[in-house]
């Protein structure tokens, strides 16, 4: 039986062309600058983001924390969406490690935030208030959909923040996902922001690895704070050298992702007791929910398990699917077909 793992595009494994890539690739001691497979990728990645430099890092986690701790001192506050993987899957790393004060405003159904709740939230100059310092955005945004955010409200969060001597820091782990559903250049996404991780081991199927990118100054910092936080690692061309294919090669196909997520979110809509709005479906993630007492969200998952097809629960009556590298166009057929069955049985 073959499985099919939709809980997460995170599951993804290299293709042969990187398997074959890691074990030719050129080795050194990156902790010196000199493993030449990832000097390499870190320019294909500025260059690919118009940015002046890059750095890898060990997970988009890592990244994401490593930018906070080289935009903010102690104290200093951060606005982000109460919706963003930042502050609600990261372990609140930043006040762990970072003593960063998280400020969140409601994320809108599509991974907005709107403008004037991002305003009202800056602080002013007051012996009493934190320092505001940054704003957060996360695209695409994993718990609204995966929606894409466009470039236009990128820019204008972007000029909101500089208004208020502000910067911006851009969650883009499946920012490719955004380009190619927006059907716009990557940098037309991230130009306006001070800095961005991407993620290379989720849909881009790498197996390890995600790309800070910013000024050559503030990827200085960054390379700083990667030491504070012990990700300073040795022979990386291991992996880097996966991570040049996944930009290479494994961007345009995330077009069949996001048309299987579809077409799985359509199926899903005409099986009684699953409810999920399709036209709502943009890259290659989608929520649903279980809405009868039938059957249990536990007994769903295990039955469906049992027939090979596995995916999250994340709350109550909800489920999570990602489409990736691997999931074919007959799995989708196949995975809504058993989801007709366990709601039949
Ligand atoms: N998301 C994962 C994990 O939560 C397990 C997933 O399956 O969706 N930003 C966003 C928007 C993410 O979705 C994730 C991972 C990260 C950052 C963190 O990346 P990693 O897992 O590499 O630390």
């Amino acid at each position: 039986m073959k499985i099919i793992d939709l809980r997460s595009d995170t599951v993804t494994l290299p293709t042969p062309a990187m398997r074959e890539a890691i074990h030719h690739a050129e080795l050194g001691d990156d902790v010196y600058g000199e493993d030449p497979t990832t000097n390499h990728l870190q320019q294909v990645a500025a260059e690919r983001f118009a940015k002046e430099a890059a750095l890898l890092v060990p997970s988009g986690t890592m990244g994401n924390l490593i930018c906070l701790l080289s935009h903010c001192a102690r104290g200093d506050e951060v606005i982000l969406g109460d919706q963003s993987h930042m502050f609600l899957n990261e372990a609140g790393g930043m006040s762990a490690l970072g003593g960063i004060f998280p400020h969140i405003i409601p994320n809108q159904a599509d991974g907005t935030m709107r403008l004037e709740d991002i305003e009202a939230a800056i602080r002013g100059d007051n012996v009493h208030f934190p320092r505001t310092r940054l704003i957060c955005l996360e695209n695409t945004h994993n718990r609204c959909n995966g929606s894409p955010l466009s470039s236009g409200y990128t820019e204008s969060v972007a000029t909101l923040a500089r208004r208020h001597g502000l910067k911006v820091h851009l969650d883009g782990a499946r920012i490719f996902n955004a380009a190619v559903a927006l059907g716009v250049d990557v940098k037309q996404l991230t130009h306006s922001v001070d800095s961005l991780i991407f993620c290379l081991s989720k849909g881009l199927s790498a197996p390890v690895g995600s790309m800070v990118c910013g000024s050559r100054e503030f990827i200085a910092e960054a390379l700083r704070m990667r030491k504070v936080l012990g990700g300073g690692m040795r022979q990386t061309g291991i992996f880097a050298a996966a991570g040049t294919l996944a930009l290479d090669q494994m961007v345009d196909r995330l077009a069949d992702d996001h048309a299987n997520a579809r077409r799985l979110a359509e199926g899903i809509a005409q099986i009684p007791g699953l409810s999920i709005d399709p036209a709502r479906i943009q890259t290659n993630i989608l929520f649903f929910d279980l809405v009868t007492d039938r059957i249990t969200a536990e007994e769903f998952i295990t039955r469906l398990a049992r027939k090979g097809i596995k995916c999250l629960h994340t709350g109550p009556s909800r489920f999570r699917i990602v489409t990736h590298y691997g999931v074919e166009s007959e799995d989708i057929a196949t995975t809504v077909s058993c989801m007709r069955q366990v709601m039949e049985e």
